[in-house]
């Protein structure tokens, strides 16, 4: 295993995933997605995000009228899937062989697809990380601090790449500013597939 980069307490492992780990990861993502099929959640403001979603394990994220929160039911009605064995097998090696994360958040970039500056601070516990795996075309990654605005690092995010965000980084505004849509062969229709597994109660 690489040595992963440090950045801003964000810890980068690059090529963590060989081309046959991400096709296995991806072929039990088309799974998920038959029975929890991707959606748009809405913005606050009544508008789609760019970003289509779906969620595997107790919990999913969703965004109706009522605004955002996690949930236990797709938005069709469905109990999520659970998360496949080789995404939760990355947590167990990197964050915690014994507690296991409840939710595994599906982002999925099309052509032009972009994620605003946030925080994730809807979990009940900081101390545990954030950890993400990144899936077909490479994406602009942007950090910056535990409140809005200043400086900001950014670095892009390649098939392969997981990232650890614990520490102070846990709070850390992020987002993702563009993908460069065609740069990877793995998925089938292009485009960027992220995977956030957290620890929600
Ligand atoms: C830093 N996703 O789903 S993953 C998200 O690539 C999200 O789709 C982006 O931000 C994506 O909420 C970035 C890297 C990431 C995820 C969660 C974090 C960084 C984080 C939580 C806290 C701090
Ligand atoms: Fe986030």
């Amino acid at each position: 295993m690489n040595n992963p980069i440090a950045l801003r307490g964000f810890k980068i492992y690059k090529d963590f995933l060989s081309q046959e780990a991400q096709e296995g990861i991806v072929h039990a993502l088309r799974g998920v997605q038959s029975a929890a099929p991707l959606f748009s959640p809405m913005t606050p403001y009544g508008k789609p995000m760019s970003v289509r979603m779906t969620s595997a394990g107790k919990y999913g994220w969703i965004s109706d009228k009522n605004g955002y929160r996690y949930a236990l039911q797709h938005p069709n009605g469905t109990v999520w899937p659970d998360i496949p064995d080789p995404v939760m097998n990355i947590w167990q090696r990197l964050v915690d062989p014994h507690k296991r994360p409840e939710c595994c958040l599906i982002n999925y970039y099309q052509e032009g697809a972009r994620m605003g500056m946030h925080q994730d601070r809807d979990e009940a516990d900081f101390d545990w990380p954030v950890l993400s795996v990144s899936l077909g075309d490479e994406g602009l990654f942007r950090i910056g601090n535990s409140t809005r605005g200043g400086k900001t690092d950014s670095i892009w995010l390649r098939s392969g790449d997981v990232v650890v965000m614990g520490g102070a980084a846990r709070l850390c505004y992020h987002g993702i500013d563009r993908i460069r849509f065609g740069s990877s062969t793995l998925l089938q229709h292009g485009g960027r597939l992220n995977l956030t597994l957290r620890v929600v109660d």
